[in-house]
């Protein structure tokens, strides 16, 4: 049977920083918002969430705060990639602890790892927690592309309960939906969240939900009305904000885009930087809800 609690539009989450820490007070802030727009879930301490510039204290305080602001209305994964499979586990421990419903991570970061090593990674993960594991592919990241066979041996481990699929190669992800028709699968690319739905995704996590949290849900309910024509009407909206922000980088442009609406997230820690005035103005063109 399909978690259905795991299903739907989750904004991959922004991390909002102050000087040497999280800064609570807008992380809570920005989750409460992200649930009264109807999301169904966050995804915590992601790509998106700058995980890899963040300690594991930070990571730990992270989900707990979004946990303690929204844990009981919304379903919450953590991700705990990272470096090595010491920390993701211990991250894993703390997840579980916390109340997390779900825990997901990209394979294992920086080296080339041959398949057998990921493949262990995973088992390793799955088997230190009872919650179900999301695997997140995302080879344009990672520099790890797996073969449909890979995917499917890694998602056939007891407790993976599904994956994050951040490519555009939507023939494997039909393929994978096809064979395990009870695990989630997620689009991981906004630009192309229509086309991961028409491929069986079961709902997508995405960097811009953070900020248009009504026009992904617009495309999510109308592809699931059987309105193929408005969720492309509303994709198409979407794209508009996503090929600008795409153009300037995801994370400074999402928490300047907050910042403009009213809702100040803070800077990207370095090595990102502030977005100049180009960049600035042609946000502040965009017309995002
Ligand atoms: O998978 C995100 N990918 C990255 C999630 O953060 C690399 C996406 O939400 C993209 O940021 C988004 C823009 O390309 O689709």
């Amino acid at each position: 049977m399909k978690n259905q609690k795991l299903c739907g539009i989750l904004p991959a989450l922004l991390t909002a920083f102050t000087d040497d820490g999280i800064d609570c007070a807008k992380v809570a802030r920005h989750t409460k918002y992200l649930a009264d727009a109807g999301v169904h879930g966050l995804y915590v301490g992601g790509s998106t969430g700058e995980m890899i510039l963040m300690s594991e204290d930070e990571r730990k305080t992270l989900l707990e705060t979004v946990i303690e602001s929204v844990g009981d209305r919304l379903t919450v994964i953590a991700h705990v990639g990272t470096t090595s499979t010491r920390g993701a586990l211990e991250l894993a421990r703390h997840a579980e602890k916390a109340g997390a419903h779900a825990l997901s991570s990209v394979t294992p970061l920086y080296y080339r790892y041959s398949f057998r090593e990921v493949k262990h990674y995973y088992e390793r993960l799955a088997g230190e927690t009872v919650l179900p594991v999301i695997i997140y592919n995302i080879p344009v990241l990672t520099g790890t592309t797996l073969s449909t066979d890979q995917l499917a041996e890694i998602l056939s481990i007891p407790n993976v309960g599904g994956m994050k699929f951040t490519s555009s190669d939507f023939f494997q992800l039909e393929r994978i939906r096809a064979m395990f028709p009870d695990k989630v699968f997620y689009n991981g690319s906004d630009e192309m969240l229509c086309s991961g739905l028409a491929a069986g995704a079961d709902g997508g996590i995405g960097s811009t939900y953070n900020f248009m949290p009504k026009t992904i849900l617009s495309i999510y309910r109308a592809f699931r009305a059987n309105d193929p024509a408005t969720a492309l009407k509303y994709q198409a909206k979407a794209n508009e904000a996503i090929a600008t922000v795409l153009k300037y980088g995801v994370m400074p442009s999402a928490k300047m885009i907050l910042k403009l609406k009213g809702m100040d997230h803070g800077e990207c820690r370095e090595p990102f930087m502030p977005l100049g005035e180009e960049a600035i103005e042609a946000l502040k063109a965009l017309e995002v809800e």
